[in-house]
């Protein structure tokens, strides 16, 4: 500071406290919060005026204090349960060792990338400077190093190579649980590849796709392809059956050129996609529904004068999140595809794909919350209130805890959907484990989405206000995480498909669930910490049982009103028999066993009390109409 500015200030400071109090003022002393180093206070009482009389945030300067932000450390390596898990069930150093590398690459490299994706989003260049429409979705190159990155990496070729067997999927989804929050929403792509690959390899890898197959499966870079999965048309995604309008209109050489309108297409960068539509007979005309539907594969690429053969970029959608990934309105005008799938098995084929990305949903979820939890238990012990650091509060500790118990079960239910799919891929499933992954797989997805949207919101909330600054990158958690509820089949769809593969199976994925649920439990019968848990989920599970017999009773309408507490009630009961089940390994630790109780500890059968109450009654749609709209007496 310049001798006047000096001068300037004590004259200020000197003039500003005469007016305000008459008479000069005595040296005041705050209560500190501040910290010096980790862990260590500084003195509580602190002088608000510097030696010399200058009172601090004088002129240009600021004070002494500033917040320290939370710190990523390898999400592997911090992650107890994932090392465990992986300790129990694929104990292969070459495993662990990777994860390990990967992990530290996530955190002093990767994550960077993941935040210049999101400050620089996507765009759309429609036309060059000379007029020429060119439809460039030009993207940052972050984006693209995370292409290359998951090619080395082999994010969706290890799913393919079964290096590991039967765990080789559960490798895979622990490498994109430690990348997903660090991705910038790469995983998107990621999960579509993986779906596409393994559409086609369900088909059969020969031509058109066994190129597309090696492509989007290979670890070299150069060579790797990302896939699209373009099912939502403006009429909507979740009913793709009366939706879908695009046509299919066949060429002499066998292949068709696909006319449409798609209206929500996610990371439409990609190479190829695969999509639905509707093949003219002779006469031009369509079959409506489901049983019109078949598959197409299609290349996303350009003619020799640079121009998307028979794609239009409509326009990039404007969303809250996911803003680091291009989702674009595409008019198809002629795109050359290949039929896949059976005449009008086009939803039956593409379901396969829905399942990948439905597991991956639910992965990003699970693995938003770790990462959440993680930074959210490091600032704790770092940030000071009322006089200590907020681990040593206990309410902070409490919250933190249960976002930890939320985060432990979505990973064990992903995991356990995981180590289904990989038995299933390796030809060991039996047929409970089948019926088990059909029922799990939409489960899985609707509860760890609308899981994820709480805890991530609660995990903002422990950083107080700096939850809220854009800059901290926080609040792109929270609006990334509210996709995972929505897209791959919304809350109540995945209901009903609970419903519709209950119903397909005559209620042989019911048999598997009580079945295995009880079997989980068999290993807690001598272990007395576990006994409340252990009668919580008897207890659950005896009235849920009650409930399907109840509802095989009742008229459809009666099922429909319950799916969504029945989705909710099968992922709660499962993943307490999980937590029971992990507490019971001879290495876990007395914290799995606080989880599992904890875990028990809510309403792990809600679809049981309610049908009780009386909620799915036929009276109820009416009444619930009534309320919703209800109108003030003048209007
Ligand atoms: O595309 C989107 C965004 C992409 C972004 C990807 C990101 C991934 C996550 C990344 C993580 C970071 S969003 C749009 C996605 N759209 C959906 O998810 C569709 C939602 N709607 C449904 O799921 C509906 O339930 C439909 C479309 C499946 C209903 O269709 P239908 O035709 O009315 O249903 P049907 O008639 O019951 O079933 C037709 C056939 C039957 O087989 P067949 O013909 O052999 O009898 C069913 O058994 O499809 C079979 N099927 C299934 N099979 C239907 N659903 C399934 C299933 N889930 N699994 C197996």
């Amino acid at each position: 500071m310049s001798a006047y500015s000096a001068l300037r200030n004590h004259h200020l400071a000197g003039s500003c406290c005469r007016a305000l109090c008459g008479a000069p003022r005595p040296l005041i002393h705050i209560r500190s919060a501040s910290v010096a180093e980790h862990g260590t206070r500084r003195s509580d009482e602190e002088p608000l005026w510097e030696a010399g009389g200058f009172p601090l945030f004088s002129g240009s300067k600021i004070g002494s204090f500033f917040q320290e932000k939370p710190v990523l450390k390898n999400p592997f390596l911090e992650d107890a349960l994932l090392r465990a898990y992986l300790r129990r069930h694929l104990p292969e150093e070459s495993v662990s060792s990777d994860l390990r590398a990967f992990g530290e690459r996530v955190a002093n490299e990767v994550d960077g990338w993941g935040r210049e994706c999101e400050v620089t989003p996507p765009r759309l260049v429609h036309f060059d400077p000379w007029g020429r429409r060119v439809d460039h979705i030009v993207t940052s190159s972050a984006w693209k190093r995370m292409k290359d990155l998951s090619a080395e990496e082999g994010l969706v070729a290890i799913g393919y190579e079964r290096a590991y067997g039967e765990w080789s999927r559960v490798y895979q989804m622990s490498k994109l649980f430690i990348f997903s929050p660090s991705s910038g929403l790469y995983t998107c792509p990621l999960a579509m590849t993986d779906g596409a690959a393994k559409v086609i390899q369900s088909i059969g890898v020969s031509w058109p796709v066994d190129e597309a197959y090696s492509r989007l499966t290979t670890r070299q870079p150069e060579r790797f392809w990302t896939s699209g999965q373009w099912m939502t048309e403006r009429q909507g995604g979740s009913d793709v059956a009366s939706g879908t309008e695009t046509v299919a209109v066949s060429q002499s050489d066998g292949s068709y050129k696909l006319h449409g309108f798609k209206w929500f297409t996610s990371a439409t960068d990609a190479d190829m996609t695969l999509t639905l539509a509707r093949t003219q007979d002779q006469t031009g005309a369509t079959t409506p529904g489901s049983r019109g539907l078949s598959l197409f594969y299609a290349e996303v690429c350009r003619d020799e004068d640079g121009l998307l053969k028979g794609i239009e970029v409509q326009r990039l959608k404007d969303k809250l999140g996911t803003r680091q990934m291009p989702t674009a309105e595409l008019l198809l005008d002629g795109l050359p595809a290949h039929k896949l799938s059976a005449e009008g098995k086009g939803v039956a084929s593409i379901a396969n794909m829905l399942t990948i990305t439905r597991i991956h949903n639910s992965i990003s979820a699970a693995s938003g919350m770790r990462r959440v939890v993680q930074l959210a238990r490091d600032y704790a012990t770092r940030r000071t209130a009322f006089g200590k650091l907020l681990k040593d509060h206990p309410l902070h500790m409490q919250t933190l805890a249960r976002m930890e118990v939320e985060t432990r079960g979505a990973f064990l239910l992903v995991m356990d959907v995981c180590r289904l799919l990989g038995k299933e891929e390796c030809g060991l499933a039996s047929q409970l484990d089948t019926h088990l992954l059909r029922l799990l797989t939409p489960v899985v997805k609707l509860y760890t989405g609308k899981q994820a949207v709480a805890v991530v919101s609660e995990g903002l909330e422990s950083f107080g206000g700096q939850g809220y600054i854009e800059d901290t990158g926080l609040p792109a958690m929270l609006r990334d995480v509210q996709v995972l509820s929505i897209w791959e089949g919304t809350t109540n769809i995945l209901s009903l498909d609970v419903l519709r593969c209950v119903a397909r199976s005559s209620g042989m994925v019911l048999h598997a669930y009580f079945s295995h649920t009880k079997s989980l439990l068999s290993g807690a019968s001598s272990v007395s910490s576990l006994a409340p848990a252990v009668k919580a989920v008897e207890a659950a599970l005896s009235e849920l049982k009650d409930f399907v017999q109840v509802a095989a009773t009742r008229p459809p309408g009666y099922l429909e009103l319950a799916a969504r507490d029945l989705a909710f009630s099968l992922a709660r009961i499962y993943t307490g028999a999980l937590l029971i089940d992990h507490a019971c390994w001879k290495e876990a630790s007395p914290s799995d066993t606080y989880a599992a109780l904890r875990w028990c500890e809510q309403a792990l059968c809600p679809v049981g009390t309610k049908e009780k109450r009386g909620c799915y009654d036929p009276n109820t749609p009416p009444l619930d109409a009534a309320l919703v709209y209800e109108r003030l007496a003048q209007d």
